[in-house]
């Protein structure tokens, strides 16, 4: 959505996302684990796990590992670690339930700070916080967030506060952890043009290659690039870097209706082709997926994703909407079989690939009303 009327307008904006979000509540709820390297993702299973790490502490990080690393990679890295005397990683399993918990108390901190804040993911946030008219002000209140998240959570966050959403959510990152960067408008194009093009929300590793095949690594490279061209580089995407690249963006702070949605996947033991078994674990996803939702305040589903990863981890999702509201178990099982069928044949698996792994998920969930 763009907020045309906002476009010219003053504003300050703040993003504050945690400090290794998942690996810090468990490290701050296990006295043993203190001041240890902690990779919380999928079983490592001695090496042989096959899943991938979904968060590691800080000191973690100085092995090497990172979210989205495959498990297996994350225990070799903490191997080589202990065999050069440092201390292991600690590997521990996700207890969604838990950090969704800690995510709820941290918004409700931040929303008393301003009237618009937008959750963006289970630990970032953005406010608005052009009420307070200037950034001195901004920068005290973003102080005093960070200190009640220590006090009240004991658990750190960077912040990040800028003229526009892009350029706080850069200046968060800018500093991690613990930091708190405050970016003016006038300074944003200087702050933006040495850092690498992936720091640009929406440069993946696809596009990073596109642009670094014309010399383009660093953000100020793209500057030399007229709207036209990167166009014709990147589609429709070229037109909104031009603008990322001059640090504009005039998307405002929306409170949006919190997308929930319940999911699961299961990574296999071994990549295959065998159709029954995928769609046999596939519908034991949707059942267990049913049962959270059973157990869930919502009463009633519109959407089901599936998503497909192939053995050489290119990763497909697909989803239907419903027309009307659905709450039962079939309905799920049929439209989540009927994304998967075209993955066993030529539609959606052209080079044959095996299955390495796949989930399933229900979205826009709507709580339950009682009706008159
Ligand atoms: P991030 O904010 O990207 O990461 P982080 O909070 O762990 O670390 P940082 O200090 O760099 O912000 O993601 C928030 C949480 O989301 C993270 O703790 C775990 C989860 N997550 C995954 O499960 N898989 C992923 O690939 C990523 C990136 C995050
Ligand atoms: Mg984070």
């Amino acid at each position: 959505m763009r907020g045309t009327s906002k476009k010219s307008a003053f504003r300050i904006i703040a993003h504050l996302d945690m400090d290794a979000f998942f690996a810090s509540i468990e490290e701050r709820d296990n006295e043993r684990f203190k001041g240890l390297p902690i990779v919380v993702g999928a079983d490592p299973e001695g090496g042989k796990g096959r899943g991938v790490v979904s968060t590691a502490n800080y000191k973690a990080r100085e092995y090497g590992i990172r979210s989205a690393l495959p498990i297996s990679r994350a225990w070799e890295y903490s191997e080589k670690a202990r065999k050069e005397g440092k201390l292991p990683a600690v590997f521990l399993g996700v207890n969604m339930r838990r950090y969704s918990e800690v995510s709820r108390n941290i918004m409700a901190i931040v929303r008393q700070y301003a009237k618009e804040c937008e959750q963006a993911s289970v630990d970032e946030m953005y406010l608005d916080l052009s009420y307070l008219g200037s950034f001195e002000k901004a920068k005290k209140i973003g102080e005093a967030i960070k200190k009640e998240i220590r006090d009240r959570e004991n658990l750190s966050c960077s912040m990040g506060i800028g003229s526009n959403k892009l350029i706080a959510k850069i200046a968060s990152d800018y500093k991690k952890p613990d930091g708190l960067t405050m970016v003016r408008e006038s300074e944003a194009e200087a702050f933006l043009e040495p850092m690498g093009i992936r720091k640009i929300p929406g440069i993946g590793p696809k596009t990073e290659a596109v642009l670094n095949k014309k010399n383009i690594t660093l953000v100020g490279d793209i500057k030399k690039y007229s709207l036209g061209e990167l166009r014709d580089m990147l589609g429709k995407f070229g037109a909104e870097l031009y603008g990322r690249a001059r640090g504009l963006d005039d998307s405002p702070v929306v409170e949006e209706y919190e997308t929930k949605s319940i999911g699961e996947q299961e990574t296999f033991a071994k990549d295959t082709h065998d159709a029954a078994f995928v769609s046999e674990r596939m519908n034991a996803l949707c059942n267990s997926v049913f049962k959270s939702f059973q157990g869930s305040e919502f009463g009633h589903f519109r959407t089901i994703a599936i998503t497909v990863r192939f053995s050489d981890f290119e990763t497909k999702s697909r989803a239907h909407t419903l027309s009307k509201d659905a709450n039962d178990i079939t309905t799920l099982e049929f439209e989540a079989l009927k994304l998967l069928l075209p993955f066993f044949d030529s539609r959606e698996n052209p080079k044959h690939k095996e299955i390495r792994l796949v989930g399933v998920r229900i979205e826009k969930l709507e709580e339950c009303v009682l009706s008159l």
